[in-house]
């Protein structure tokens, strides 16, 4: 009998051939997207640099991707992300990381290149806590839930990630959840095309810290209640804001053109060498 293999499978590693994702965890189903995505686009792993920051989603490209990766420090991936995109303005550079990776110890480095639109894609793989370190609250934490570090509830209102960085300024913002992997994917492939700083937040379950601890439940619960919750934007737009508090969401929420910080660097160069005598 001849083996199946996965059309995405020669995207990965030859000498990867576990994974350091607990059964349930919404890491494989963004896998699945950006790999999709780059191939629906008919790019090759060359055409890229993966760059991960520390957490359980920084685990995505590193040592997964048979691909140029860094693996950097712990909320610093956007930074090596600038240099490389500096140094490299060809290549496509794509950060995968955690909420607390970008958003907590990270999110100067995500304001700000934000702000500078400078193009990179950014996905966000957002937990609503600190996976990897053992479930402790993050900055993407529901308000009152009990984690490791909050046994009587947590007292820091959440941010929402994707409205700090369309305030930040980037260029195109979505967020999915990874009930919805075929609008995950096109906006990957969108994002991919764009000219300037691109994030996608994927709200994610992690069943073993958030789901257990939390009483969310399995990666099946929750995955469901990410279905019940997801609204469009326009839907969402008809609610109270103690309405749309209680739901995700999702859709693509900003798409707009604006100048790219390495291309204006280029240009200004180009004026320096002329003016230099
Ligand atoms: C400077 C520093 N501080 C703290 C840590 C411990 N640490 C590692 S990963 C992590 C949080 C990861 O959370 P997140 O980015 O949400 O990723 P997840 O594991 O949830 O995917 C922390 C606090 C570290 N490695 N380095
Ligand atoms: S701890 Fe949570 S986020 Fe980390 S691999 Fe396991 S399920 Fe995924
Ligand atoms: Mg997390």
């Amino acid at each position: 009998m001849s083996e199946t293999i996965h059309p995405l499978h020669r995207f990965f590693r030859p000498s990867v051939t576990s994974t350091t994702n607990c059964p349930g965890c919404g890491n494989g189903i963004v896998v699945q997207a950006i790999l999709q995505a780059i191939d629906d686009l008919g790019m090759d792993l060359d055409d890229f640099i993966f760059v991960t920051g520390i957490g359980c989603a920084a685990w995505i490209p590193s040592p997964l991707f048979n691909a140029d990766v860094l693996h950097t420090t712990h909320g610093r991936p956007i930074a090596f992300a600038l240099g490389i995109k500096m140094g490299l303005p060809g290549k496509k550079v794509m950060v995968t990381s955690g909420d607390g990776d970008l958003a907590a110890i990270g999110g100067n480095h995500l304001i700000h290149n934000a702000r500078r639109n400078v193009e990179m894609v950014v996905i966000c793989l957002n937990n609503s806590i600190y996976g990897m370190t053992g479930g402790q609250a993050g900055p993407t934490t529901p308000m009152g839930l009990k984690t490791t570090s909050t046994p009587y509830g947590t007292y820091e209102s959440p941010f929402d990630i994707s409205q700090l960085v369309i305030a930040a300024g980037a260029s195109f913002v979505a967020r999915w959840t990874t009930f919805h992997p075929r609008q995950l994917t096109a906006s990957i492939k969108k994002a991919i095309q764009k000219k300037g700083f691109s994030f996608i937040e994927v709200i994610t379950q992690c069943p073993v810290q958030f789901g257990k601890k939390t009483g969310a439940g399995s990666a099946v619960q929750m995955m469901r209640e990410y279905k019940e919750r997801a609204i469009s934007v326009k839907e969402a737009a008809k609610l109270s804001e103690e309405e749309r508090a209680k739901r995700i969401v999702v859709g693509e929420l900003l798409d707009k053109a604006k100048p790219e910080m390495v291309e204006e660097i280029e240009k200004i160069k180009k004026i320096a060498a002329r003016e230099t005598p």
